[in-house]
């Protein structure tokens, strides 16, 4: 069998493209090019695992490009999962988010189309479709409210990808993921911009964390369960939509706890809104707020009721919230020891 990942280089590609190989795939990875020829996650792959994958050097908003890959490799199946992923740059950023979330999703579609109809699809939606949630929990069938340019971007993919499934008769789904973190989250989304300030506070620095908006609601897991979910998707019968995420759901505040918690330190707070500050025990700011990390608009109260992917997909999230933030912090920690 055959995979190409779009993304490679990303959280999710890191995790995807080991869990393929270990099923016995040919996987094959869109990287595109940047000035100091870094490869992303794909660096911190055990060697023999990277030098498996086959690279195609090339942009997704490049429509010859996705369509002459397609036309000479036909995979089997496509995950797409590249994109402008952070939702608080596409409030500055609309246009270019727009290009390579929608641009390339219509790119990755079409050459399906032309090129590869046998080609089974994932595309990456997210939880953020749902933004201001008109129903708790979520699933299939509550209503989008999308309340950022990137939850627009990926609207536009979703409803394309169920534009072509249907006109076309192609095998494509969309998963509904929730947030998923992990060892290797980009380093400005919060859990990890958490983790890497607890771990830091653990070896002896005096830096507060400074974080924005504290009582945002996000149902969070473990990326390594969700590659899982959508590898499902691909081997179920009929290509859907799929809500994936734990059913738990948790304020930044209370990641930020449970973060120092791992490390032994309980956390008081004082103050309200942006004059909030967490202290130590001893009375040490170790948590400051920055009105300048708000959104202009907050997505909010994400929990998902994910008993359809449980029913028909047998999938299952492994990880909860307890665990993943004790991996985050415990894997930051060791990273700085390593230094
Ligand atoms: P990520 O870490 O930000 O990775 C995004 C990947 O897309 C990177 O490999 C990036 O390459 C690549 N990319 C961006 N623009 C590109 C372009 N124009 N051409 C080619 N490649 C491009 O995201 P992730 O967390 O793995 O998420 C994977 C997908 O799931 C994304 O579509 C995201 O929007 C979606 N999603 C994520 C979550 C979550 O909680 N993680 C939840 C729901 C949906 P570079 O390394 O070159 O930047
Ligand atoms: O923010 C709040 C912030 O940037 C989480 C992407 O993978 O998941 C991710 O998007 C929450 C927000 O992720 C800071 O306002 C507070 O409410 O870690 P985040 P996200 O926006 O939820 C979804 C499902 C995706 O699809 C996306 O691709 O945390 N928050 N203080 C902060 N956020 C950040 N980044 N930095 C702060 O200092």
């Amino acid at each position: 069998m055959k995979a190409l990942i779009t993304g490679i280089s990303g959280q999710d590609g890191y995790f995807l493209s080991q869990l393929l190989l270990s099923k016995g795939y040919e996987v094959h990875g869109v990287l595109r090019r940047n000035s100091s020829m870094t490869h992303g996650t794909m660096e911190l792959l055990p060697p023999d695992v990277r030098s498996q994958i086959i690279i195609h050097h090339g942009d997704i908003t490049d429509e010859n490009f996705l369509s002459n890959l397609l036309q000479s490799e036909k995979p089997e199946e496509l995950y797409h999962l590249a994109a402008q992923s952070f939702v608080g740059y596409s409030f500055e950023n609309s246009q270019s988010t727009y290009d390579v979330n929608i641009g390339g999703t219509l790119n990755v579609c079409n050459a399906i189309r032309s090129s590869s109809t046998d080609t089974r699809m994932y595309f990456a939606g997210t939880s953020e479709l749902f933004g201001k949630p008109l129903e708790t929990p979520q699933n299939e069938n509550t209503p989008f409210f999308p309340r950022s340019p990137y939850a627009i971007s990926k609207l536009a993919g979703l409803w394309t990808v169920r534009t072509y499934r249907d006109a076309y008769k192609l095998f494509m789904s969309n998963g509904i993921l929730f947030n998923h973190e992990s060892e290797v989250r980009g380093p400005e989304f919060v859990t990890r911009k958490i983790s890497t300030g607890v771990a830091r506070v653990h070896q002896g620095s005096q830096q507060p964390i400074i974080l924005g908006n504290l009582s945002a609601v996000k149902d969070w897991g473990y990326a390594k369960d969700y590659v899982e979910g959508m590898w499902k998707m691909l081997q179920y019968d009929i290509s859907d939509d799929f809500v994936m995420g734990t059913g738990e759901s948790h304020t930044v505040k209370e990641f930020v706890e449970e973060a120092f918690g791992v490390i032994g330190i309980r956390l008081t707070w004082k103050g309200q809104g942006v004059n909030e500050v967490g202290l130590s025990e001893g009375g040490r700011v170790l948590v400051k707020v920055n009105r300048d990390l708000y959104r202009p608009l907050e997505a909010d109260n994400f929990t998902a009721d994910y008993s359809k992917a449980r029913e028909k997909l047998g999938w299952e999230p492994k990880v909860k919230f307890k665990e993943l933030v004790r991996i985050m912090v415990e894997n930051d920690i060791k990273l700085i020891q390593r230094k």
